[in-house]
């Protein structure tokens, strides 16, 4: 496992969990189409490479790059093995802000964007989605005991003191800002760590993350002083998918035929279960659904 780019270092404490059982009562029809075989190109290209090139966040469980270098996290272990399976050595990572992967994708830095990308609709017209794979809902961090007494985004945007922590591009910066949060209230967080340092600080008021991100966090900050806000009300259960080019559809056909393999064996669940995620909750809906199909 290569990786370009190297990652953060991380400490242990204690953790709140929400299981994603739960989202698996989200019971949403589920239809898997056979892939047509795959046409010569981007396949090709990449058996001939060696590897794909992927990009990721830094955010555990979804995506983590070990001190050491070596990338690892749901998101990418999935990637290494349906790539694998379809004749692709391996992956090669480089960690990008969520608002750059789409158009690094698209302007040939990555072969694929396997980070958490959630799907949605804005996102499935610029982008080919694989079948869903990672599903969350999302959280606060705030400080012990709540103090501003915050449950949705909407509470933030209505008290004019509060302000929110999010990483640049994402989908908790977008949900804040569609419920009214001022721009000048929303702080573009580069990653977990500042975010919780930021929070302690008093910098920010919350600091809003997918629930298993938010978990990690907590963990690895063991600080008592810190509690968890999940989910937030109002705000929608999200699954990502591998995010391919829209002209490599072909290689998005190729891994959702994998994926589906695996999803039926077992193989899908033994890889990311353990890291929190419910295959039950990815399996549960669709590509068609989640990007408002
Ligand atoms: O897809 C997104 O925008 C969000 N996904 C994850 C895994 N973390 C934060 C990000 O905003």
């Amino acid at each position: 496992m290569n990786f370009m780019t190297t990652g953060m270092r991380v400490g242990s404490g204690k953790s709140l969990r929400i299981t994603l059982g739960a989202l698996a009562a989200l019971a949403l029809s589920s239809s898997f189409m056979s892939a047509p075989a795959v046409a010569d190109g981007k396949l090709e290209e990449l058996k001939k490479q060696g590897f794909a090139r992927v990009a990721i966040a830094n955010e555990p469980p979804y995506t983590e790059v070990k001190p050491d270098g070596t990338v690892s996290g749901a998101a990418p272990d999935v990637a290494r093995e349906v790539f694998k399976r379809l004749g692709v050595g391996d992956i090669v990572a480089s960690i990008s802000e969520y608002g750059a992967m789409i158009p690094g994708l698209q302007a040939g830095r990555f072969d694929a964007v396997t980070a958490g990308l959630f799907m949605k609709p804005e996102r499935c017209k610029a982008v080919a989605y694989s079948e869903p794979i990672l599903c969350d809902a999302e959280a606060l961090l705030v400080k012990k005991g709540n103090p501003m007494g915050f449950a949705s985004y909407k509470d933030i945007a209505d008290n004019p003191k509060a302000r929110i922590g999010a990483p640049g591009g994402g989908t908790e910066e977008k949900l804040a800002l569609q419920a009214g949060v001022p721009r000048d209230r929303v702080i573009v967080v580069p990653d977990g760590q500042s975010g919780v340092k930021m929070l302690q600080d008093g910098r920010i008021d919350a600091y809003s993350l997918p629930v298993l991100s938010i978990n990690d966090l907590v963990k690895k900050a063991n600080d008592p002083d810190l509690a968890v806000i999940a989910p937030v009300k109002g705000a929608p259960v999200y699954c990502d998918g591998a995010a391919f080019r829209k002209q490599d559809a072909d290689l998005r056909d190729a891994y959702d035929k994998v994926l589906a393999e695996m999803k039926a064996s077992g193989d899908f669940a033994k890889i990311i279960e353990p890291y929190g995620f419910s295959a039950a909750a990815a399996m549960s809906t669709t590509r068609d659904k989640l990007c408002g199909g």
